[in-house]
């Protein structure tokens, strides 16, 4: 049979279900690797399951987001996740060495196998031709422990590019163009796979920006074939061993074609507050800006950097600008100050940031009140910058270069700025001493506990009744980040009772205080939404913290794939409405019941709530497997993987 590229790598990775669009499919993962926002409560789950020694062929823990270090609590994390890694074979990236995704990329990311993370932007490794998913911590622990990942088997989108960029348009133009295309809902169960003459025309470094913002479109993944162009990365990293060559069969099969001719693009922009709210550049002229920042995990590589270093290069930033340059890694960082690039950034005004997450996490630089910032980045959720009304612009790095030169949105083909040729170095700069690899010695490590590292939550089995309140009922479009702010709120991360008193913090701030009253009065609490429910970041806490919460149901028009697997992990039924406009038939506050809540489950049957004040009845159902089935029963993974000793083989 004629396979396409994830055909070829799911086929040799599916060790339970058949290959059946819809279907479940449990895959073996080769590759895990954890960011610190989501890292304590995976390796605390990852204890909890009791097991000796991590079973993948490499697990990397990094240090990326919370590296600001304001209080002690980051550092007592940080000293955790040393030592947890030291004590069961995981590779430890020290603060400092650079945001996860292009780190991983750099040095570890190999065509051909299964990565599984506790970040959203993960897929970034389909840029190297690997399966790379982004999903909860738990489901990474469990993946670390040797138990298989399951996931539906996908829908596959072939993009088929053809003809070449023009100067002054980049990947961040096809990874918007394809955001404007597929919107950010609505792709479940899809994966990407970029193929065509043009894919040849696009560097890894251009690959990975596209991959990394799939998960704005909430496909599983995007993967780039394995090809001349990866086997030089790889070399140029030093790892040209970990090459294969993977492409698709001719005549393989694929579910929808979506062709992009290169050449006809231009520069664009996501507006203000979705990714999916696209405009292009020409149209957005003129418009003064107050802050640009420069890096994330989408745009941080050694070839934007230099890109930008370029532009910048005998030129100031404007008096109203604050600019802001993160380099992805400690590699990209060491090379820009060896050939003199870093210093065209620092002799224009820039602001050099820390290699992490920073700005792109609301963790430090935050606009001004109402400020407009135009960022490198993959997300401008409302409130995400850490100032509530600011405007987030997501533009490429030459557009943002160009923008904080002029004081304003300044299309860079009518500049009068030189278009930059950058050229992809041949060696990188190699030293991996920022990381920490296991060793027989450090198995002896004893853990480190800091006061502000608890234990993971813990839930009871699904109750036999559902007695339940609304708590909150919200639009279309909430993103994790609505139900569990990051920012400054980052640092509670491995504090679960403290963290969830931030649940919907921008929305309700006193819906903590209400679920927490029902709860202790033995009422059980809901949360209905509109469409696209949990869209965004893979962090667990959305689900956790609600779970602490004594929420036992999200009733919503649908949702998207990790948070609604997360909800699951968690012993939260995610219920979608069977007639959407019975949204209409749910106040705030009302109360719903179900007689027979765990029997329904227990029978796979459609779902008949009653709303008491109305007496009206509301049709739902819970599209999943039998195994989930099994977890929600249990109370979440959690409580599965004990009592039936099921997900580790
Ligand atoms: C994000 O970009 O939203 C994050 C912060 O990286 C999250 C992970 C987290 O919340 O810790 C993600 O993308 O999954
Ligand atoms: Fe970090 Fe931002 Fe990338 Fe998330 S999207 S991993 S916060 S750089």
């Amino acid at each position: 049979m004629k396979q396409n590229i994830i055909e070829k790598i799911l086929s040799s990775h599916i060790r339970e279900g058949e290959p059946i669009k819809g279907s479940e499919v449990g895959i073996r993962i080769d590759q895990t690797l954890t960011q610190d926002a989501t890292g304590t409560m995976a390796y605390l789950q990852f204890e909890a399951m009791g097991l000796n020694e991590i079973k993948t062929d490499l697990s990397v823990s990094y240090v990326d987001h919370n590296t600001v270090q304001v209080g002690f609590e980051n550092s007592d994390d940080h000293k955790y996740l040393q030592t947890v890694a030291a004590k069961y074979g995981i590779v430890y990236s020290r603060p400092g060495n650079g945001i996860c995704h292009q780190v991983h990329l750099e040095r570890f990311g190999k065509p051909g196998t299964t990565l599984l993370g506790s970040d959203s932007h993960t897929p970034t490794g389909g840029a190297i031709a690997q399966i790379a998913i982004g999903a909860g911590g738990l489901d990474v622990a469990v993946a670390m422990g040797g138990g298989l990942f399951y996931l539906t088997y996908p829908k596959v989108y072939l993009v088929y590019l053809t003809g070449e960029l023009k100067p002054w348009v980049t990947a961040k133009d096809v990874v918007l163009k394809m955001l404007e295309t597929l919107t950010t809902k609505g792709n479940v169960g899809v994966m990407l796979e970029y193929g065509g003459p043009g894919v040849k025309k696009l560097s890894l470094p251009q690959r990975a920006t596209i991959s990394n913002m799939g998960a704005e479109m909430g496909v599983t993944c995007s993967v780039f074939p394995s090809d001349s162009v990866t086997k030089k990365f790889l070399k140029a990293q030093g790892r040209e061993n970990d090459w294969v060559e993977i492409k698709a069969d001719k005549g393989a099969q694929y579910d929808r074609v979506i062709e992009i001719d290169l050449s006809s693009l231009e520069p664009l922009a996501a507006c203000p507050h979705s990714p999916g709210n696209i405009k292009k550049i020409s149209e957005l002229e003129g418009m003064k800006v107050d802050q640009v920042c420069i890096g994330s995990c989408t745009n941080s590589s050694l070839k934007d950097m230099l890109t930008v270093s370029a532009i910048l290069k005998g030129k100031k930033v404007a008096d109203n600008v604050s600019l802001g340059i993160a380099p992805g890694s400690r590699q990209v960082l060491q090379m820009l100050a060896r050939n003199g690039a870093l210093a065209n950034m620092l002799d224009s005004g820039a602001r050099i940031l820390e290699s992490a997450c920073g700005f792109c996490i609301g963790n430090h630089f935050s606009p001004k009140s109402g400020g407009v910032s135009l960022r490198t980045s993959n997300r401008n959720f409302e409130g995400r910058s850490g100032t509530a009304d600011a405007q987030v612009y997501l533009v490429s790095p030459e557009v943002a270069a160009v923008a904080a030169i002029y004081g304003k949105i300044t299309s860079p083909s009518k500049s009068g700025i030189d278009y930059p040729k950058v050229k992809e170095p041949s060696s990188f700069l190699i030293d991996d001493s920022m990381f920490i690899k296991p060793s027989i010695e450090l198995k002896n490590t004893k853990v480190f506990r800091g006061p502000n590292i608890g234990e993971p939550p813990k839930n009871d089995s699904m109750p036999e009744k559902l007695n339940g309140s609304v708590m909150i009922k919200l639009g279309d479009k909430i993103t994790t980040d609505h139900i569990m702010p990051a920012g400054a709120r980052l640092k509670y991360r491995s504090n679960v009772p403290k963290y969830a008193q931030y649940v919907f913090e921008n929305i309700d701030p006193n819906f903590y205080k209400k679920c927490l009253e029902n709860k202790s009065a033995g009422g059980h609490n809901m949360i209905v939404a509109g469409e696209s429910y949990g869209q965004g970041s893979s962090r667990e806490h959305a689900a956790m913290c609600p779970m602490y919460l004594g929420v036992k149901a999200v009733l919503a028009k649908s949702f998207e794939r990790i948070h609604s697997a997360n909800l699951i992990n968690f012993g939260i039924a995610p219920l979608v409405f069977k007639n959407p406009s019975d949204i209409e038939k749910i106040d705030p506050a009302d109360k719903i019941v179900c007689p027979e809540w765990r029997k329904n489950f227990e029978q796979g049957n459609e779902i008949k709530l009653l709303n008491e004040r109305s007496g009206e009845t509301i049709e739902v159902f819970c599209n999943i497997s039998q195994r989930q089935r099994s977890i929600l029963l249990a109370g979440g993974l959690l409580n599965y993987t004990k009592k039936e000793d099921k997900c580790l083989k």
